[in-house]
């Protein structure tokens, strides 16, 4: 890595990232609520059939997320942010935690848990309820409210799509970690990166589908290993 000047670096995230502040995962044995795989309920048609079940379960994650904090891994990807000229990062998580760590250039592809949006009017405000008075939540204008997240089968707004795919031209390193590299299109943005001569680094407590295709591959829990990888990275600076 030493050869390369590093002021260009997009990071993307998932799921893992949290998993050391207690905020279960989404494909992990604990990434189960009830009897239901987060999956099944993170999807329009779940909303149409059960609102009251969805939002209960959109509830119970709020109320667990307001208990957690940012780790050592976020807590480093907010230095990087400040550090670095030119950084990018790109987050599946609706957990906000990243930016309670201090990060500022954050691009939230799938939504934030703490906003909700009129299923009428469209309009989406911050709601920081725990626990919600009333699920499931209306608007002042009667119609129901959902979170403003993206859920499996809807597109991601096509602004956010469009600042991922810019952030990855032209970076030197693509910083993968905590995701399981499965879901789309958030799952192609490193394979772009590479595509176009950035130097790959996964951080993942086990390989995954996108192991192959990095420069690196660090086999351990997110806010251990990052904040090394920082400081070996900042060195070749
Ligand atoms: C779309 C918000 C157009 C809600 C989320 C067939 C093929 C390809 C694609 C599709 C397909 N069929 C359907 C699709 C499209 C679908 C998709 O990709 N499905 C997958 C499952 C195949 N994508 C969509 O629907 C997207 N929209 O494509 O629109 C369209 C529409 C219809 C049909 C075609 C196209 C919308 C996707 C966004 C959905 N919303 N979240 C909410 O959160 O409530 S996705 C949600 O799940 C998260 O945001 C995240 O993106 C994903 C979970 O993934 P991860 O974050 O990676 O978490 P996971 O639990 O899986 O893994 C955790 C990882 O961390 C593991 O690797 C583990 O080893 C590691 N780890 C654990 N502990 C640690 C650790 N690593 C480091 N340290 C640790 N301590």
């Amino acid at each position: 890595m030493a050869e390369r000047s590093l002021d260009s670096i997009v990071v993307l995230t998932g799921a893992g990232i949290s998993t050391e502040s207690g905020v279960p995962t989404f494909r992990g044995e604990d990434g189960l609520w009830r009897q239901y795989r987060a999956q099944e309920l993170a999807t329009p048609g779940a909303f149409h059939r059960n609102p009251t079940l969805v939002w209960e379960w959109y509830d119970w994650r709020r109320g667990l997320i307001a208990g957690c904090e940012p780790n050592a891994a976020h807590h480093t990807l907010a230095e990087m942010d400040r550090y670095c000229q030119d950084f990018v990062l790109i987050t599946q998580n609706v957990d906000d935690l990243h930016q309670r760590a201090g990060s500022r250039r954050v691009v939230q592809l799938h939504g934030n848990i703490w906003q909700v949006r009129c299923v009428a009017e469209s309009t989406a405000f911050e709601n920081h309820d725990v626990p919600l008075p009333q699920i499931p939540p209306t608007c002042s204008c009667g119609a129901l409210l959902r979170p403003h997240v993206v859920w499996f089968g809807e597109s991601l707004d096509p602004d956010m799509l469009t600042t991922a795919y810019q952030a990855v031209e032209g970076c030197q390193l693509m910083l993968v970690v905590g995701t399981s590299a499965v879901v789309q299109p958030a799952a192609s943005v490193p394979v772009m990166a590479k595509d176009r001569g950035a130097y790959l680094i996964e951080v993942n407590v086990e390989r995954t589908p996108l192991s192959p295709w990095a420069d690196e591959v660090i086999l351990g829990p997110a806010a251990e290993e990052l904040p090394k990888l920082w400081a070996r990275l900042k060195e070749a600076m």
